[in-house]
C-alpha cells in the first residue's frame, strides 16, 4: 500500500495590509498541526502569501509588482521550507511569481520531504478581465496582472507516486486533469481563491459555487482515476467574501475529507495511491478506451463553433 498522509492547510482572510512574515507564521502553525497528525505532504491555497489582490484595480505596475516575488525560497518563506526538511513534510503553496526577465505568472510550487523545490506549475487558466469593469460589484483582473502559463501541465515522480499541479480556476476545465491523466497522475495538488458571490450575477451565491468547485474536483478525480486535493483561501478579505470549502477527494470521487469553517484549518486523510490502480486499469484504461481519432476538434478549435 503506496500510502501518504496529506493535509490540506486552508487559510482564512488575508487582509491587504497583512505582512507576508505574519502569513507565514500562520502557515507555520498550520504545519506544526501536520506534523503532530503525521503528515508528509502538506497543500496551501493559491496565492498564499496575500490578499487576492487581482480584485484591486492598479495601474501602476512598481505597485502591482509589490505583490509579486521575485525569488522561492525567498528570506520571509525560508522557515516554510526549513520546516518541510527539518520534520519532512513536503509542502505546495501558490505565490504571485516575477521571474528575472520580467514575466508575472500566477505559480505554485511543490516540495520533496527535503524542502527541496522539485516542482513548478504556472496557471494556465485565468479568468476574469483586464480593464476595470463597472458592470461588476468587484474586479477580478487576473489577465490584468498575470500572464498564461508557459509550462503546461507537468507531472512529477516523487514519494513513489506521480503528483501533478494546477490552480483555481484548471479546476474547471477537464482538459488539466486528462492532460494530467495522460501522463499516470495519481494526485493533482491544487489552491483556489473563489469569491463567495459572483460579481455578475447576484443570484449565483456560496451554496452555488461551492455546488459547482467541489462537482469539479470530484469529476476530474472520478474520469482520471487520481486523487484531487482542492485547497481554499477563504474568508472575508477587506469586505469581500472568498469561499472556504476545501476537499480530499479520492480516485473514485468521493470526498473523504472537508473543512467545515472559513478560517485556517487543517484537513487529513490517509491517502493510499493504489487506490488509483483500478480505475486506470478497468473503466478508465486509456490505452484501451479512448478513440483519438475523434478527439482533434478539443485541440483544433479554441472557441465553439455551431453546425
Ligand atoms: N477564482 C475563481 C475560480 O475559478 C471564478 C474565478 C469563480 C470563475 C467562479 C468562474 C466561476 O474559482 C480564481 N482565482 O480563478
Amino acid at each position: 500500500m503506496r500510502e501518504i498522509i496529506i493535509g490540506g492547510g486552508q487559510l482564512g482572510a488575508i487582509q491587504k495590509s497583512e505582512s507576508r512574515a505574519k502569513v507565514v507564521q500562520r502557515m507555520l502553525a498550520l504545519l506544526e498541526q501536520a506534523r503532530e497528525q503525521g503528515c508528509e505532504l502538506v497543500v496551501f491555497p493559491e496565492l498564499a502569501l496575500t490578499t487576492f489582490f487581482p480584485r484591486w484595480y492598479m495601474e501602476d505596475q512598481d505597485e502591482v509588482d509589490t505583490w509579486f516575488e521575485r525569488e522561492m525560497p525567498s528570506d520571509v518563506t525560508r522557515p516554510l521550507f526549513d520546516f518541510s526538511r527539518e520534520h519532512g513534510i513536503a509542502i505546495s503553496f501558490g505565490y504571485a511569481e516575477l521571474t528575472p526577465e520580467g514575466h508575472h505568472y500566477n505559480t505554485s510550487i511543490l516540495t520533496d520531504r527535503q524542502g527541496q523545490i522539485i516542482g513548478k506549475y504556472r496557471k494556465v487558466h485565468l479568468p476574469g478581465h483586464v480593464e476595470f469593469d463597472t458592470e461588476r460589484d468587484f474586479q477580478h483582473l487576473e489577465k490584468r496582472y498575470f500572464e498564461p502559463g508557459d509550462l503546461g501541465f507537468p507531472t512529477w515522480e516523487t514519494q513513489d507516486t506521480v503528483m501533478g499541479m494546477c490552480i483555481c480556476n484548471d479546476r474547471r476545465w477537464p482538459e488539466t486533469y486528462r492532460v494530467m491523466g495522460l501522463q499516470g497522475v495519481e494526485l493533482v495538488l491544487l489552491g483556489y481563491n473563489t469569491p463567495s458571490i459572483n460579481s455578475q450575477r447576484q443570484s449565483e451565491g456560496e451554496e452555488h459555487r461551492l455546488f459547482h468547485s467541489q462537482l469539479c474536483m470530484q469529476a476530474g478525480a472520478y474520469q482520471n482515476a487520481t486523487w484531487v486535493v482542492g485547497v481554499a483561501k477563504a474568508g472575508i478579505e477587506d469586505g469581500f467574501p472568498l469561499m472556504g470549502g476545501s476537499v480530499i477527494v479520492d480516485p473514485n470521487g468521493f470526498v473523504v475529507a472537508k473543512a467545515e469553517g472559513q478560517g485556517d484549518e487543517l484537513i487529513v486523510h490517509a491517502c493510499d495511491m493504489d487506490l488509483c490502480n483500478f480505475g486506470k486499469t478497468t473503466i478508465f484504461d486509456f490505452a484501451r478506451h479512448r478513440r483519438i481519432e475523434h478527439y482533434g476538434i478539443i485541440t483544433r478549435q479554441t472557441g465553439v463553433q455551431r453546425p
